[in-house]
């Protein structure tokens, strides 16, 4: 925190110092951040999704299932928050293993 020395009167020749201390805020700069998302499918079959979040999200076997089982049943679910590029990434990662493996296992990413 810095302080800002502020004179009150600054006229020459006018009595006692009146100057006081307010504090500054300066901003701090974060960078904004990206939510990684995965989607549900009718035909990629659950432990490659399993494979997926345990291979590029560095999930234990648990972790995995459960996040899997959300995507599931809810649709989609953020599966890690990262940088704008680390999400790229990680979607990109993704896509391209999906398509390897013929999966139409779909993954994006949104600002948070
Ligand atoms: N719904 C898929 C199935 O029943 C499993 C699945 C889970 C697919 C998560 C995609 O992101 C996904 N085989």
């Amino acid at each position: 925190m810095k302080h800002q020395f502020v004179m009150m009167s600054d006229k020459p020749g006018e009595g006692e110092d009146t100057s006081v201390v307010v504090k500054t805020r300066p901003k701090t700069q974060r960078p904004p951040l990206y939510k990684v998302l995965l989607l549900n499918d009718d035909y990629t079959p659950m432990e490659f999704v399993v494979h997926v979040l345990e291979r590029f999200f560095g999930m234990n076997h648990a972790q995995a299932f459960e996040i899997m089982l959300t995507v599931h049943k809810k649709g989609l679910a953020v599966v890690g928050v990262f940088s704008h590029e680390i999400a790229e990434t990680k979607v990109t990662q993704v896509m391209d293993f999906a398509q390897r493996h013929q999966h139409p296992l779909q993954c994006t990413m949104e600002r948070e």
